[in-house]
């Protein structure tokens, strides 16, 4: 397979002023008719009369060039496109008619059936296996699209824009006509028909446009859309709001679907959505899917302007619409409940997945240099590092600076595809700011550490903070240049209290949380008139996603996690402290010991937090959140799975035992209060009740059990209902095997709540798991063509199960192995999802890195093996 390198980008030879699309559809073999009007673009001066279309998987039946029918000879279709020989130096039209099969398209990219209905997915290169084109975001065009199909198996008949007209034909069929007013990629192109219930609602703009809202489910789903609709109206107000940012259509169209690889996508006035981000009901949904769905559904909505009016020059540019959206999405989520919350949850990915990403072998820039397949870098460097890049931005100018570059950038770019570069500068040129050191951060691989160095002088009332940056080495980027990092910090004095901030060679003291601009390999601050030796609360807020390194002794990250006045990094002290714990756990347990007891400093702390007030019980719920077995195995030089697993379990059951009479109260109090309500306030209640029952459980005894089963039983929400069957599933409940066959039983026709019932049973920590695992994958509702369930399965066994997965005998691995070979075949894009357990080898042991490798050069070796997989299984080998 070929590597296309970013600095090969050349222009597009061809515009293309406007495309009309006729499909027949038919499950076995749809038929497009494609009239494109082409001319050379007169940028490009070395004309040549060659015209290359991208096209795969597609039989062509005709070609016509400005009316005349070309002979074979004048056209050449290939496994990969359509090159015309000889096309005129004037404007031209071009007539494709070409054939294809939605019902063999198991990959679900370009045109499939999700449960019987046609949909597509086109980005990146899903269009090019519906028709010919010159399939490449910065080829922008007009669309007009007509569907015909069979009006009772398709009544419902959609693609992008407005409906303009439509009618009815011989033998049962029926068409409609869409027309999209603004230019896009083909990308955007989206395409659906079935048989689909509509939940409809209206949304007046801040101008006073009258905007439809439709989303369609299949008809058993239509109870299931409310809060989709709603989440639709919220992101709507808030992008007007705080962006200035209007719908430019009539119509804004969700639909859901079962079978999608992605989470859902911002096509053109049609989003087409995972049914895991739009279906919610409370007996059906949890209330961390109600989160997640407002997230998607607002992310989806902010691509209208950044993405679709401004696109992607190429998709090296991946992150130009991502990592911005995604700022633009956890902005919106955050005001919408506790920012606090959000923050921590968002980091948390980020330091767990991303970090990961950034420290093993397909580190990449969050603007990739080169790529083999680009669905490879739909990652979490492109999207979740790429919106942190965005958000330095905004620490580094201020909120209204921010919004004055955001401004620009939507005046100077709307109708365009750009770079990351062409952000930055509308960002430098509405704040007067040079950001060139900054723009090392969409260049440079690796995940920064910043050491930071306090000294205090009470003699001088001084404190001295040495700062030093590093990057490791990253594949192909053997040497890092320093980063211009934004670090904001404050001191706290010994009562808790935040002291003045006033650094060498300033007048007077500014405000308690200062933002210090990193910019050398090191760097030292002073800060002056510090009246005692203060406790550094630093990188406030995750102000970079950098590693931080700072000695800190327990005492002071307990002081912290008690006292820290910004709720980031009192969460986070509260991490360090239980991080601290656990390696000192895991390096007896390496040693042969079997610890059982803790620090009685910890328990206190603790005791401390959960008797305290809290005003956000979500918060309360995070600070009681151990850190996961990844995050602490990305902070190993060799990481011991089982060492970490009883390490962490250890801290977990002697909390639980210490505590016992703590969590009983708080959960009685507040399941008490239970109302099954989905206001803020109740899901904050329910976290935070079910973090406690998480304690409980850990008791394994006849009350602990008998909590859970009730809870289990009468849950009214799914939240609970969940949080109890997966204390069930960790436990020796004898009554473990009833519960999970009642929740199947009452659940069997609710696909994602099955997926739920799947990935319990697939994360369950005791021995055994692979076991139950390898049966399901034999259940009459697991399907390898399903990713949602693939993921909820094989996905939640490797990637939320490390004890398990990692086991010594490599049997996890070998297990991972047989389900890639076998997914490959029907769906490459999600089998190199799968792979990413894998190719981490490098951070465990000799045993296992070998069984590890073993299975990726099997993978490797095999006969026709996708680019995906190819790209994943090479890299991770190198
Ligand atoms: N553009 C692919 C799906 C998403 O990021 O919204
Ligand atoms: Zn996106």
């Amino acid at each position: 397979p070929k590597t296309i390198y970013l600095k090969d980008y050349q222009p597009p030879e061809y515009l293309v002023d406007a495309v009309d699309l006729f499909f027949e559809l038919d499950p076995h073999s749809t038929r497009v008719t494609s009239r494109l009007k082409l001319r050379h673009d007169p940028a490009v001066e070395d004309r040549r009369s060659v015209l290359t279309l991208d096209g795969e998987r597609l039989e062509v039946e005709s070609v016509k060039l400005n009316g005349r029918m070309l002979r074979e000879g004048e056209y050449c279709a290939s496994e990969t496109g359509l090159v015309i020989h000889a096309v005129p130096d004037r404007p031209f039209e071009l007539e494709i008619v070409n054939r294809l099969s939605p019902e063999a398209n198991t990959a679900l990219e370009g045109l499939y059936l999700s449960n019987g209905m046609f949909c597509t997915q086109c980005e990146p290169h899903g269009f090019r296996r519906i028709t010919y084109y010159i399939d490449r975001p910065d080829v922008m065009s007009l669309f007009t699209t007509t569907v015909v199909a069979d009006k009772s198996r398709y009544p419902v008949l959609l693609s992008n824009g407005n409906p303009v007209a439509r009618g009815e034909l011989r033998n049962g069929r029926h068409w409609v006509k869409w027309e999209d007013p603004f230019k896009k990629p083909c990308y955007l192109f989206a395409l659906v028909a079935g048989q689909l219930a509509c939940r409809e609602d209206r949304f007046v703009t801040a101008s006073g446009r009258e905007i439809a809202l439709r989303i369609y489910v299949e008809p058993h789903d239509l109870d299931k859309c409310d809060h989709a609709m709603q989440s639709l109206k919220h992101a709507m107000r808030w992008d007007e709001e705080h962006f200035g940012r209007e719908y430019d259509l009539d119509l804004y169209m969700i639909v859901a679907v079962s079978h999608f690889n992605m989470g859902a996508m911002e096509n053109k006035g049609l989003n087409i959505f995972n049914t895991k981000f739009v279906l919610a009901r409370p007996d059906t949904a949890t209330d961390a899917d109600y989160e997640h769905i407002e997230g998607v559904i607002g992310h989806e909505y902010f691509h209208n302007w950044t993405g679709n009016r401004i696109t992607c020059r190429d998709w090296f540019q991946l992150s130009l619409k991502e990592g911005l959206t995604v700022f633009r999405d956890q902005e919106f989520s955050a005001s919408r409940s506790s920012p606090a919350v959000k923050r921590i949850e968002d980091v948390n990915l980020l330091r767990t997945r991303q970090f990961a990403e950034d420290a093993g072998p397909l580190a990449h820039p969050v603007r990739p240099e080169s790529y083999i397949e680009i669905n490879n870098f739909y990652t979490l460097t492109v999207y979740e590092k790429g919106g942190e890049v965005v958000r330095m931005i905004q620490t580094l100018v201020g909120p209204e600076g921010f919004r004055k570059g955001m401004d620009l950038y939507f005046d100077r770019h709307d109708g365009q595809a750009v770079t990351c570069d062409d952000f930055v500068r509308c960002m430098e040129d509405a704040n007067a700011i040079d950001l060139s050191q900054f723009r090392l951060w969409y260049s440079q691989a690796g995940t920064p550490e910043l050491r930071l160095d306090p000294v205090y002088d009470a003699g001088t009332r001084t404190l001295r903070l040495s700062v030093r940056q590093s990057c490791p080495p990253t594949p192909g980027q053997p040497v890092k240049q320093p980063l211009h990092i934004p670090l904001a910090l404050g001191l706290l004095a010994r009562d808790g209290r935040e002291l003045p901030l006033r650094l060498a060679g300033e007048a007077e003291a500014g405000p308690t949380t200062r933002v210090l601009h990193v910019r050398a390999a090191e760097q030292v601050f002073e800060f002056l008139d510090v009246p005692e030796r203060p406790v550094v609360s630093a990188l406030r807020g995750f102000s970079a996603p950098v590693g931080l390194k700072m000695e800190r002794s327990a005492e002071e990250l307990a002081f912290l996690f008690i006292h820290d006045t910004d709720a980031f990094n009192r969460w986070d002290a509260g991490q360090s402290l239980m991080v601290q714990v656990m390696l000192g756990l895991i390096e007896r347990i390496r040693a042969g010991e079997n610890p059982q007891s803790l620090d009685p400093n910890l328990i206190g702390t603790f005791r401390t937090l959960l008797a305290q007030p809290a005003a956000d019980l979500s918060y309360q719920a995070l600070l009681l959140g151990l850190p996961s077995e990844d995050y602490v195995a990305s902070l190993m030089s060799v990481a011991d799975p089982d060492a970490i697993h009883r390490a962490r379990q250890t801290v977990r059951k002697t909390l639980a035992t210490a505590l016992a009479e703590d969590f009983l109260r708080l959960y009685r109090e507040h399941h008490a209060a239970e109302t099954g309500g989905l206001e803020p306030a109740e899901r904050n209640r329910r976290r935070l009740k079910n973090a406690c029952l998480g304690f409980i459980a850990e008791l394994e005894t006849p009350e602990s059990y008998d909590l859970c089963v009730r809870q289990f039983r009468e849950a009214r929400t799914m939240t609970d209902q969940i949080a109890a069957l997966g204390a069930i599933v960790n436990s020796a409940h004898p009554d473990k095997a009833d519960c999970l066959e009642s929740f199947y039983a009452r659940w069997r026709e609710e696909a994602l709540v099955i997926d739920k019932w799947f990935g319990l049973q697939a994360s369950c920590h005791l021995p055994g798991t692979l076991e139950k695992v390898k049966a399901l994958t034999a259940h009459p509702d697991f399907d390898l063509r399903n990713p949602n369930r693939v993921r909820s399965l094989i996905g939640a066994f490797s990637q939320a199960n490390p004890v398990n997965f990692h086991a010594a005998d490599g049997s996890g691995y070998e297990f991972l192995g047989d389900q890639i070979v076998a997914l490959d075949a029907i769906n490459p894009q999600v089998a190199a999802r799968m792979l990413g357990a894998l190719t981490q080898w490098r951070r465990y042991d000799q045993g296992r890195q070998q069984a590890m490798r073993r299975q990726l050069q099997r993978i490797a070796g095999l006969d026709g093996v996708s680019k995906d997989v190819y790209e994943v299984v090479v890299k991770s080998l190198a």
